[in-house]
């Protein structure tokens, strides 16, 4: 069974996700999480070398010859308040820890010196956001749909739907703190990145947030992840990636997205005024031979194709 278990993890490295504690590296959040975990593994690890140590030792130290009988002891105040309130102060102090530790979990500090240079505050989209002291950070729309994420970047326009968007690939600059606004489109969904910190569901109607900001250190550094809700017939496609940048990289990422799309959405306006003129009456309906909607490719996924309705 061990070595069958062992098998399938070599084959899969990922799926052990880190060692007993959750992924760290890419992002503070995801830093405290893990030590977090690694506290209350310690005291779990104290808890039960102690348990077992006296167990151990108890059973080999008062153990009796066949047909001893057993002295009939009432019980031991001292030793089962003693371990009441043992397991109660246990309870108090991971309590402590972690609420220490929540505030850098949840809150996003500023972005670096090294970061993406961010001139506006950003507008919150509820009062469950939380933004870095200054009010500044890279705000990305991740909107899980059945079988694939999509991601839109703050652009210059009010309006969202005018804005770069990509599918799958979030491309990220470095030292700049990133906050998410995550949804679902059609069903539940849940944004996971292990080592950029904890999942949070994509739900339809609702917007959760999460945040984080990778190290000057990891540029070019891809992190990758997975919906984490179970969310049809192809959840297991359904992956999700960060590529870390510097943020120059980052301002010709997002300038030559911007181009693709343009591109593409001219290239469908003409395909549609061709096909229009295509369909005059008596006209034939593909001209010279070519396909309906060949020519102009579409090199955006999901940027209007030609309609040939
Ligand atoms: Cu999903």
């Amino acid at each position: 069974m061990l070595a069958a278990i062992s098998g399938v993890l070599l084959a899969a490295p990922v799926a052990g996700a880190d060692l007993l504690t959750p992924e760290d590296g890419g992002s503070p959040n995801a830093d405290s999480i893990d030590e977090l975990y690694k506290y209350t593994l310690a005291v779990a690890l104290i808890v039960f070398f102690g348990v077992e140590g006296v167990l151990l030792y108890s059973l080999r130290k008062f153990r009796a010859r066949k047909g001893a009988v057993a002295a009939q002891i009432r019980g031991n105040t001292r030793l089962e308040i003693g371990w009441t309130v043992g397991a109660a102060l246990v309870l108090v102090v991971l309590a402590t820890v972690t609420f220490l530790k929540l505030d850098e979990i949840r809150n996003p500090p500023k972005s670096g010196e090294n970061g993406l240079a961010l001139t506006e505050v950003v507008r919150a989209s509820d009062n469950e956001q939380r933004l870095p002291p200054d009010g500044k950070s890279l705000n990305i729309e991740v909107n899980g749909l059945q079988y694939v994420w999509r991601y839109t970047y703050p652009d210059r326009d009010e309006n969202v739907l005018n804005n770069v968007f990509a599918y799958e690939e979030l491309v990220v600059p470095v030292d700049t703190t990133v906050t998410l606004e995550i949804r679902g489109q059609d069903v539940i969904h849940s944004w996971w990145i292990p080592a950029l910190g904890g999942k949070k569901d994509a739900t339809p109607g609702y917007t959760n947030h999460t945040w984080f900001k990778i190290p000057a250190s990891k540029a070019g550094q891809i992190f990758r992840g997975q919906c984490a809700e179970l969310c049809g017939r192809n959840h297991a496609n359904m992956v999700a990636s960060v590529r870390a940048v510097t943020p120059q990289e980052f301002e010709r990422y997002l300038a030559q997205r911007r181009n693709d799309i343009r591109a593409a959405n001219l290239a469908a306006e003409r395909q549609r005024r061709e096909q229009e003129q295509g369909r005059q009456p008596g006209e034939q309906q593909t001209p010279r031979g070519e396909s309906p909607g060949g020519d102009s490719g579409n090199p955006v996924p999901g940027a209007p194709a030609g309609s040939a309705q």
